[in-house]
């Protein structure tokens, strides 16, 4: 054999080689299963950082077994859409809130619903109790995704571009106070006195800087990672809303798993809750001293006054029509 033909045939086992190495490890990638996570949470925010825990957790538990990828910013869907694409089957993995929910279990609203959950423990006890369990059976059979662990979002306070003196809903008429886009969230700003008006929350920030808004409504640890102090003066602690939302999972995707897979995937999304829950309310204690600092009014208003007015809209509203029975008072009685 020539040198050249030696040269020739060594180049071609040598890419051979390549060719199967690269194979194989697409082989192996597709054997793997794909969770597809998306969020319009902010990097900064403690409910987009547990993902990164989930996706560690279960690296742990089953080393090599899931390919997870995570897309923050609403970079790989729109905020509300992900439980449509969800259940087409284009998205596995999503953290979906109650409003979402209500769109097509109409009696999950209770939980859009201003002043019902009365703090982060009692939401805990409420979704872990028989009432999350009898909810989620029936989010699972009308929506096609299964809730794995429920996050603690918050408590929303109302974030005002310019200072004003805001005791009772009726200081906030008039305010255009962003909310996220769906008539769900529309009704939770208007109860609050305001002009509700919808916007993804990826605008907010310029909304709020150009003034095409007047306010904004979110817990405190995302008027920090959003940056929303930085552009406007104002918060006022309303805490009109314990807000909650749900590290859910395509039927789709959990029905393909199996029994030992599925008690991984759960563990690993209770470990990204409970990641979020600790820091987060660790954080929220703290923030009103930092807002402070960055030179915001932080002031209380009657809060007494807010409760009433936001659960008498509920109450007389079509969402309580729909609300089965003994619920609310089922939620109170949970301790
Ligand atoms: C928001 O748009 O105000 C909101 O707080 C609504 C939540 O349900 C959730 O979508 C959240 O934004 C995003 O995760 C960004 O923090």
């Amino acid at each position: 054999m020539t040198t050249s033909l030696i040269r020739r045939s060594l180049l071609a086992t040598a890419s051979a080689v390549v060719l199967m190495g690269a194979l194989l490890s697409t082989a192996q990638a597709q054997n793997k299963v794909l969770l597809r996570v998306s969020t319009p949470a902010v990097p900064d925010d403690w409910h987009a950082k547990m993902w990164t825990v989930f996706k560690d957790n279960l690296e742990k538990s089953a080393p090599g077994e899931f390919d997870v990828q995570i897309n923050l910013n609403a970079s790989l869907f729109k905020q509300g859409t992900e439980p449509t694409a969800m259940a087409r089957g284009n998205l596995e993995l999503s953290s979906i809130s109650a409003f979402d929910i209500a769109k097509l279990v109409p009696e999950f609203s209770i939980f859009t619903a201003g002043y019902i959950v009365r703090d982060p423990d009692h939401q805990q006890k409420v979704f872990k109790g028989p009432i999350g369990a009898e909810m989620f059976k029936t989010v699972s059979e009308k929506m096609d995704v299964t809730p794995l662990s429920t996050v603690y979002l918050g408590t929303r306070q109302v974030n005002l571009r310019e200072a004003r003196t805001v005791k009772t809903p009726a200081d906030l008429k008039g305010i255009k106070l962003r909310m996220p886009g769906s008539k769900e969230w529309l009704f939770l700003g208007e109860a609050l006195g305001a002009t509700a008006t919808p916007l993804a929350f990826g605008e907010v920030y310029l909304g709020l800087k150009t003034g095409t808004i007047d306010g904004q409504d979110n817990p405190l640890p995302s008027i920090r990672a959003a940056k929303f102090y930085e552009v406007t003066k104002q918060i006022v602690l309303t805490s009109h809303l314990v807000d909650g939302i749900f590290i859910a999972i395509s039927n789709k995707a959990w029905n393909a798993m199996n029994p030992a897979q599925k008690q991984k995937v759960k563990a690993a999304a209770e470990a990204a809750s409970s990641y979020n829950n600790e820091n987060r309310i660790k954080e929220e204690a703290q923030l009103v001293d930092f807002f402070k600092q960055q030179g915001l009014q932080v002031t209380t208003p009657d809060v007494d006054a807010f409760r009433k007015s936001v659960q008498t809209t509920y109450q007389n509203s079509d969402y309580a029509k729909v609300w089965p029975k003994g619920l609310v008072e089922r939620i109170n009685a949970t301790k």
